[in-house]
């Protein structure tokens, strides 16, 4: 582990939910005897309003994680948690079966919609909810739009993110993904400068495609991304020829990118020509995909991926500093 001196000033992460939480911690866990920040533009398209309740499960999992309250099996809702009015909730027959709010989780969705209907944007509730704990990190949603993530399962349906993945568990062949309203949506308060003054940008480990894919559909953010002074390194979230969690290769061969380190790289391309990375982290199984990034203009290391313990998500965190000062940006 390099001194902290080594430290950029200020880190961006685009980041998911479940993995995205577990990369955040790997970082605020680096940086955490420096003068580093660390900010997280998270991804808002699983979003949904459910029991009249404002529900944001990759700002929860992101909030919950760096508050170390959340539940680690599961990786999304809080530790300890109780379900006792959702059963009221599934006993009235209201809201959805499938979907199951905890109670301590209500509590953040109940103060979310009051919060939001008392005409506070997403950026500045989040900021609210995340002061109750030293998150050592600051929370932005990617954009104040309630711009959802759709899949299309058939020629005329298309369900919410969540029912597909968590009522049917991604059994359904998702044709495509859309965000309705996306193009009419702009990037929160906050998230282009956080991009503009970086000095390091990070992809998270997430979804390429409904997480960190979701926030590139804002407009904009590609675009400042691509514009940034900062290096554009990211984490695959595919080992060896799978995902580590959830389902990220449905979602890949649903756009018809191949299910592997090197594929989700070219997914988003190399920066000098026209993408969004400068540089990107393989886990060691993958070694092989090294050559081929770096003749594709993207620089690329090896080194173990698997978040185990924040010491070792730190690790990869440095990794990814290390390749950010190859990259010559
Ligand atoms: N995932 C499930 O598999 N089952 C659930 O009932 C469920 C409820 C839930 C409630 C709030 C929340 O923030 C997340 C919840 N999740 C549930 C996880 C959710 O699908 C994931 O956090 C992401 O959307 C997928 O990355």
């Amino acid at each position: 582990m390099q001194p902290s001196s080594a430290l950029p000033a200020r880190i961006t992460m685009l980041s998911g939910g479940v993995g995205g939480s577990r990369f955040a911690q790997g970082v605020r866990h680096l940086i955490r005897r420096s003068a580093t920040s660390l900010t997280c533009i998270v991804n808002t398209g699983d979003d949904m309003w459910l029991n009249g309740l404002r529900v944001c499960p990759d700002l929860d999992s992101m909030m919950y994680g760096l508050a170390g309250v959340n539940d680690r099996d599961r990786g999304w809702g809080r530790a300890g948690e109780t379900e006792r009015v959702s059963a009221e909730l599934v006993a009235y027959g209201v809201g959805a079966d499938w979907f199951t709010l905890g109670d301590l989780d209500l509590g953040t969705h109940i103060a979310r919609a009051q919060l939001l209907r008392s005409g506070l944007g997403l950026a500045q509730v989040t900021r609210r909810l995340s002061e109750r704990w030293d998150l050592g990190a600051t929370l932005l949603p990617a954009t104040e739009h309630e711009v959802e993530t759709r899949v299309r399962v058939d020629e005329e349906t298309t369900l919410h993110f969540e029912e597909w993945w968590v009522r049917h568990r991604a059994a359904l062949p998702a044709r495509e993904f859309v965000h309705p309203g996306a193009a009419e949506a702009i990037p929160a308060p906050g998230v282009l400068e956080a991009i503009r003054d970086a000095d390091v940008i990070l992809l998270a480990p997430s979804n390429p495609i409904v997480s960190i894919g979701a926030i590139l559909q804002i407009p904009g953010i590609a675009d400042a991304l691509r514009e940034a002074s900062a290096p554009v390194i990211g984490l695959s979230p595919i080992l060896g020829d799978a995902p580590v969690l959830g389902m990220a290769a449905q979602c890949l061969r649903a756009v018809g990118a191949e299910v592997s380190a090197a594929g989700v790289a070219r997914h988003y391309g190399a920066r000098s020509y026209g993408g969004l990375l400068d540089g990107w982290l393989v886990d060691e199984q993958d070694a092989e995909a090294v050559a081929g990034l770096e003749d594709a203009g993207i620089a690329a290391a090896a080194v173990p991926l698997l978040m185990g313990t924040d010491d070792l998500t730190a690790d990869m965190a440095q990794a990814a500093l290390d390749l950010a000062g190859r990259t010559g940006r």
